[in-house]
């Protein structure tokens, strides 16, 4: 194991948080292509209503302590395009070209960070704070979301586009990382497509996840990136099943995530949470197969976490406390 997953990988289980303005609406993180918003009426009329006041950074970090997770990972900006933090990358505004789509600046939230309140208390207490950021955004305005044989993507509109995004995307990142100095980034979103391209070509490729990576360990060499820089390519430092368990042996190290109910982000009408049985279970055969776990709570629009996912994460606690390592 290269020495800087050293931490990570006697860490074995980790929680994913996704937070973002798609909370306040409480259709999931993907509603806004699901439901076909446009940018205009999801940033008014979604974003705008996010409003995390009961966000308790010290409560999240209990139950995950408590539950046996040794790091966490929140999402620091989603497909939807929006800033939790403060970020002061000018191209990353509203449709209108006016307001910065951020957390602080978007909203009537006020001028709390709620990543660095998370980060303090994962500090406190001995739990490493890591990042997710996703490569597309389908609020900027050098993209939209395009749904093409099946899929949904976002296009860029033109290689100039593409290059600011990237320069910007990348200045965002240098942000987060002097700021947050988080111990894993964790990128998603690395599926893209090129406008009026009748070939599915991508605008995000392998060389800019090389580019990406090798910018991003030179900045903090000791960071952990995950092989969604650009996928299926041998790419980042682990390997990332989404909701399943891959078979015995790997050639490297891997991480399966794995939701409570069915979707990410907060969905108040879906209570079809797994039971603590079966995520135990599931968090036990990915040790026994050498991964890692990292379980998902998606809070509320409010901030406050669904009494479902604390329960479930009190009672694997319990069973941790008996047959867990410490
Ligand atoms: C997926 C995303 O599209 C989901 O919204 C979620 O963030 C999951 C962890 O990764 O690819």
């Amino acid at each position: 194991i290269p020495s800087k997953l050293a931490w990570w990988y006697d860490a074995r289980f980790g929680m994913f948080i996704h937070l973002g303005s798609y909370s306040s609406l409480g259709h999931g993180e993907w509603a806004f292509s699901i439901e076909n918003w446009n940018k205009a009426d999801y940033q008014e009329k979604v974003s705008t209503q996010f409003n995390p006041s009961k966000f308790d950074a010290n409560e999240i970090v209990q139950l995950a302590k408590n539950a046996g997770m040794k790091y966490i990972v929140i999402t620091a900006k989603h497909h939807e395009g929006f800033s939790m933090w403060d970020t002061k990358v000018k191209s990353f505004k509203d449709v209108t070209g006016k307001k910065m789509y951020s957390l602080p600046r978007y909203t009537s939230f006020g001028k709390r960070d709620v990543l660095m309140e998370l980060k303090k208390a994962c500090e406190a207490n001995d739990i490493k704070f890591c990042l997710y950021y996703s490569i597309l955004d389908w609020g900027h305005s050098s993209q939209e979301i395009n749904h093409i044989d099946g899929g949904t993507f976002s296009t860029v509109k033109s290689e100039l586009a593409r290059t600011a995004y990237i320069r910007d995307m990348k200045a965002q990142l240098k942000e987060l990382i002097k700021r947050y100095h988080p111990a894993v980034l964790w990128f998603d979103g690395d599926w893209t497509y090129k406008a009026n391209n009748p070939t599915p070509e991508k605008w995000w490729t392998k060389e800019d996840g090389i580019d990406l990576y090798n910018y991003l360990v030179k900045l903090d060499p000791d960071m952990i990136i995950n092989e969604r820089v650009a996928r299926h390519f041998g790419l980042g430092d682990f390997e990332c099943p989404e909701q399943e368990v891959p078979e015995a042996p790997r050639t490297r190290q891997w991480e399966t995530c794995q939701t409570m109910n069915r979707t990410w982000g907060y969905n108040e009408n879906d209570h079809n949470y797994k039971s603590a049985k079966t995520l135990i279970q599931e968090l036990v055969k990915v040790v026994s197969r050498d991964g890692n776990y990292l379980l998902n709570i998606g809070p509320k629009g409010d901030g406050s976490v669904p009494s479902e996912t604390a329960d479930t994460l009190r009672s694997m606690g319990n069973w941790m406390k008996i047959y867990g390592a410490s």
